[in-house]
């Protein structure tokens, strides 16, 4: 394995007072919101791999169904000499799937703001392949990237974006991290980005509310994070999860309920919840190719290829610069 040195920056997290001052932004506004980003600490992470394997949680399943299907296909379009920066962590298994079949990739650049997930990530990844560069970079994707230098210059940069985790931002966000990707990829680069697409219902509906209670718990982690973070005193019995489809807008909103009238503190502010107040903490959104499509237009990027797999749940989106762009 060739890991170049690197410190595991940790500066990206907003320190305490930032942290509360974000919680009490989002609890002051009307309706109450909290971002998505607080689900994963440590004990959120780790509930959602246990989501990924979860029978009604289709998304995972069909994204590797789709990679076994066709990831010699994707590497052919990708071509020889790539450079694979890697927003989030990475499910070791899709990784792994791409970069069997790419030829000849220059470096894995795996993007991840939490150092253990990065570590085991870059540690799964070099026990496969042991030639192969690995440049970690430890800050949040969201943010501006300085890619580190490669060890050989790359015929292209690939921003590989799986999970459908652009569906968590809202359009607007997620039109501003396509055209933010599009400049760090330069010219001749491309984003490979997961979608997860519309289906009925109830196939959505399961997904976000699975039997055994794995997605409550990780909705609820989010309290129990800021109890010990910042001292809140949620009383975790009193809230439950509440994820619904809205075929309207074509997402998943998932809301944290509060069961009763409460009153919970969070810094020096005494928040008021009423019976039923809704307090939403994410978007899942799902979408059409057209859609998909759109939204890459709004950013200045081109749909070249679509794989899907073969029940038609997921896909992998091959974007490249629109001349309009
Ligand atoms: C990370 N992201 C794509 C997941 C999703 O499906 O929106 C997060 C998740 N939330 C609840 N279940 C899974």
């Amino acid at each position: 394995m060739s890991v170049q040195a690197y410190v595991v920056r940790d500066e990206q997290r907003p320190p305490d007072n930032a942290l509360l001052q974000v919680v009490q932004r989002g609890l002051r506004s009307q309706p109450k919101r909290l971002p998505s980003w607080l689900f994963y600490d440590e004990q959120g992470s780790a509930l959602f791999e246990q989501i990924c394997e979860q029978p009604e949680y289709y998304l995972t399943r069909a994204e590797i169904a789709l990679l076994s299907e066709h990831a010699a296909n994707i590497a052919e379009v990708l071509g020889p000499d790539v450079r694979l920066v890697e927003y989030g962590s990475g499910h070791a298994i899709k990784t792994r799937l791409l970069l069997e079949h790419l030829a000849t990739p220059v470096a894995w650049v795996p993007v991840e703001l939490s150092s253990e997930p990065l570590r085991l990530g870059m540690q799964r990844m070099a026990q496969h392949f042991p030639e192969l560069p690995i440049q970690p970079l430890s800050v949040d994707f969201t943010r501006p990237l300085r890619l580190p230098v490669p060890p050989r210059a790359p015929r292209r940069t690939v921003l590989y974006f799986p999970g459908s985790t652009i569906g968590n931002f809202e359009e607007r966000e997620a039109a501003q991290l396509l055209r933010k990707m599009r400049g760090e990829m330069g010219d001749n680069g491309g984003i490979l980005v997961g979608a997860d697409l519309k289906k009925d219902r109830a196939t959505i509906e399961a997904a976000y509310n699975d039997r055994a209670g794995v997605t409550e718990a990780f909705t609820l982690n989010m309290l129990t994070r800021l109890n010990r973070e910042l001292g809140c005193n949620f009383e975790l019995g009193a809230f439950r999860h509440r994820s619904r489809y809205n075929a309207m807008a074509g997402r998943i909103e998932t809301y944290i309920v509060s069961k009763r009238e409460q009153r919970v503190r969070v810094g020096r502010l005494q928040v008021l919840f009423r019976e039923d107040e809704a307090m939403l903490v994410e978007y899942s959104c799902k979408y059409s190719l057209e859609d998909f499509a759109a939204l890459a237009a709004t950013a200045g990027l081109a749909v070249q290829h679509v794989w899907t797999d073969s029940a038609g749940m997921f896909s992998l989106q091959y974007l490249t610069r629109s001349n309009a762009g």
